[in-house]
């Protein structure tokens, strides 16, 4: 990919952990056609060493980065580099064109190669979706009506810390008529009898997000949610149907868009159809109305359509997705047929 002339500045967090396995959040890595290098702090060494083998490790010390760098470039004869147009910001630009190098700005270089995953990263996502679904199911063990979002939420989390996730990346809880804020954070709310509630969860393993929403009925429900409720899960179980390679994304979320507008409710379905989902919470590709993605064999994404009427409440439901050679893999497998909770 680099020519021999050519270096590739990554300052991105992901981007860093995707080429060099680094956790941390400081640091570059310097990778030109021969060598790799991560530039850190001293602090950071011990770190490097263990998780970055093929890189040399340059210590940061009173000579700042960018001389740094220039010195590693006239060492190994770069004329180029490559930097990620997003991650650098003005003052680190004008330092940059100081630099006798030719200066390359990429949007999205490493992020497009991060759409198809390696088994390693799908085999995480999994691991990853399986702790979040065992979470959710657990705590719904645990669930008796007027429990508030708050505890249904803290029990999820502490549950999924136990099955071995180092990360909580975020947990909406949202009953009854909160159930319409597609973000709604867990609040002291009691969860009620005859309310829904939507549980959308997302816990990181070995770096690697899964991302699963479940609306559930507490007791009985009336006609008018169930009615919601089956919409939403056929909307759902149409778009992850339509999910193979070579297919426009575009056209899952047009389809899936169709049938909520049909029976009624485009209006309330105010977000995009999904997303991709990797080394971070929202990747490429995007699922929506605007952007164009081909879906290729090793993507993950999410398939996450809901009704949300103000004063009334809401559902949600997403599964996570492997798209493979012949259509798809769900890799969040607990039911979505319409459940109500907490009667016994
Ligand atoms: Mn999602």
């Amino acid at each position: 990919m680099l020519k021999e002339n050519q270096g590739l500045l990554v300052i991105k967090k992901e981007n860093k952990f995707y080429l060099s396995n680094f956790t941390g959040s400081g640091g570059y890595l310097l990778i030109t056609s021969k060598k790799k290098y991560i530039l850190i702090e001293g602090k950071y060494e011990k770190q490097a060493q263990e998780q970055c083998k093929e890189f040399s490790i340059i210590i940061l010390k009173d000579k700042n980065f960018v001389q740094c760098l220039r010195e590693i470039c006239e060492k190994n004869d770069i004329e180029e580099l490559i930097f990620e147009e997003n991650e650098v910001v003005y003052s680190l630009y004008k330092e940059f064109k100081k630099l006798p190098l030719k200066l390359i700005e990429s949007e999205n270089l490493i992020e497009n190669k991060r759409v198809i995953k390696r088994c390693d990263e799908i085999e995480a996502i999994k691991k990853s979706c399986d702790i979040a679904q065992k979470a959710i199911k657990d705590a719904l063990d645990e669930f008796k009506i007027n429990m508030s979002e708050k505890t249904l939420a803290d029990n999820i989390e502490r549950n999924a810390k136990k099955l071995g996730v180092e990360k909580i990346d975020f947990i909406i809880v949202v009953s009854g008529k909160r159930g319409a804020l597609p973000h709604g954070r867990p609040t002291d709310k009691k969860i009620e009898l005859g309310e829904l509630v939507t549980i959308d969860f997302g816990c990181i393993y070995k770096g690697y997000h899964s991302d699963i929403t479940r609306t559930y009925g507490i007791g009985e429900v009336n006609l008018k949610l169930k009615e919601i409720y089956s919409i939403v899960k056929e909307a759902q179980q149409l778009g992850v149907s339509m999910i193979k390679p070579e297919i426009n994304a575009k056209e899952i979320d047009k389809a899936v868009r169709e049938y909520i507008k049909n029976r009624g409710f485009e209006e309330y379905f105010v977000h995009g159809l999904g997303h991709g989902i990797g080394i971070e919470g929202h990747e490429k590709p995007f699922l929506n109305e605007y952007e164009s993605n081909v879906l290729k064999a090793g993507m993950v994404l999410t398939i996450e359509p809901g009704i949300y009427i103000p004063e009334l409440g809401g559902v949600r439901i997403e599964d996570t997705i492997l798209v493979t050679n012949n259509g798809c893999e769900i890799l969040t497998t607990i039911s979505k047929e319409f459940e109500e909770i907490g009667l016994c």
